[in-house]
């Protein structure tokens, strides 16, 4: 039997967790909504998981209490330093949970991007000395569990973790907020772009659902998919990779499909890019705010300003759009003009219930694309 998230919270509130910070993640995509129903004002989605650990970490200064932290496992990688150089015992001995969903695990039939990470999932946590406890649906004593976890992070003033399995959250109950926008999703937004690209336009397209909607859009029109690079993994780094092709190939245009969540957890990327100028970099942010692919919870990108942060870090171009018409007619215009050139356009979140994935493997996909990169103007 699945964990009920308003058990779980209960449990956290009785124990004194009252502050919880992270990245969502499917696997806790439950206990997010409980969090943004019954926590609020008290949870923080944060950039990337590394904001996250040290957000908790100033909350744990700030009132001497216990902070919560939550992520998908591919985001342990961004934690890692504030995990060891901050909170480690060794440092300055910082009490926190950590849940971790566990993407990937062995036996559990799972994406590529998490296998690795699924398979070296506890030898990781125990390199980093960090003690963790197995949550998983037919827990008998998952209370007992999670009281050890939260009774070591206090007791021996470190980050202790609650490794959660998938299917652990039962449903909440409640889903996140419907949007009634007047907007075009992003599947019909790509279909334009898609379309309106030039032939030898090469593509590097982000994690999540954005990537699967792309690989669907060119199966049905019987395109290849070797133009389009799919970052299935390294969330929020898919303009870094589209930077180095642009710098190794100057003489072809490189289109970087991004989302709001991906670009604002490492926004830094937009810096390198404004200060190397490269002229056939042509960014396209499908800005739904939220985090779609993973449960809908709100990204900052409600509050922030893209044209002016995106202008102040050097591009040249700015554009921005929120229909077809002006998406087709904004686009003709974009591609036209010199690099690094940046199109700002506003959807609305939601994706069909029936989206696959990709049936080919990441590296039959990075061959094709490297030979279409080779093979210039096929
Ligand atoms: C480092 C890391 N943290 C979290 C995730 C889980 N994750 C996958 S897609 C996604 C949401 C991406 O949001 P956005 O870029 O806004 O695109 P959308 O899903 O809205 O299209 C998240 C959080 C991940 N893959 N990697």
């Amino acid at each position: 039997m699945s964990i009920s998230p308003r058990d779980f919270f209960d449990l956290l509130k009785k124990k004194d967790v009252n502050f919880f910070t992270g990245v969502p993640d499917s696997l806790l995509k439950e206990f997010c909504l409980c969090l943004d129903d019954l926590a609020a004002d008290n949870h923080i989605i944060a950039a990337n998981e590394g904001n996250a650990i040290a957000l908790a970490a100033g909350y744990h200064l700030g009132t001497g209490k216990l902070p919560l932290v939550y992520m998908q496992n591919s985001g342990l990688g961004n934690a890692v330093n504030p995990l060891l150089s901050l909170c480690d015992p060794e440092v300055y001995s910082i009490p926190m949970l950590v849940v971790i969903g566990w993407r990937g695990e062995p036996g559990v039939a799972d994406e590529p991007q998490h296998k690795k990470q699924g398979l070296v999932q506890e030898d990781l946590l125990n390199a980093l000395d960090l003690p963790y406890i197995v949550l998983s649906a037919d827990d008998t004593s998952a209370d007992k569990k999670v009281e050890q976890a939260i009774s070591s992070a206090i007791n021996g003033n470190r980050p202790s973790v609650i490794l959660v399995k998938k299917g652990t959250f039962d449903k909440y109950g409640k889903s996140s907020a419907e949007t009634t926008e007047d907007l075009i999703t992003r599947e019909e937004a790509l279909e334009v772009i898609l379309a309106d690209l030039p032939d030898d336009a090469i593509i590097v397209s982000t994690t999540g659902k954005t990537s699967r909607e792309i690989f669907e859009i060119r199966a049905a029109r019987s395109e290849p998919h070797n133009k389009d690079f799919l970052t299935v993994g390294s969330m929020g780094h898919c303009s870094s990779i589209a930077l180095g092709i642009a710098l190794a190939q100057p003489d072809r245009k490189i289109f970087c499909i991004d989302g709001d969540g991906a670009l604002i957890m490492h926004m830094g990327g937009l810096a390198t890019i404004g200060k190397l100028q490269p002229n056939n970099f042509y960014h396209i942010l499908i800005n739904n705010r939220v985090h779609e692919s993973v449960g809908g919870q709100k990204t900052a990108a409600e509050i922030i300003d893209i044209p002016g942060l995106v202008k102040s870090n050097g591009y040249k171009t700015v554009l921005s759009c929120s229909d077809k018409d002006q998406l087709i007619t904004n686009l003709e215009r974009f591609i036209q003009e010199a690099g690094p050139a940046f199109l700002d356009l506003l959807v609305k979140p939601g994706s069909r219930a029936n989206l696959g994935r990709p049936t080919v493997t990441p590296v039959e996909n990075k061959t094709a694309f490297m030979k279409f990169i080779a093979n210039a103007k096929e």
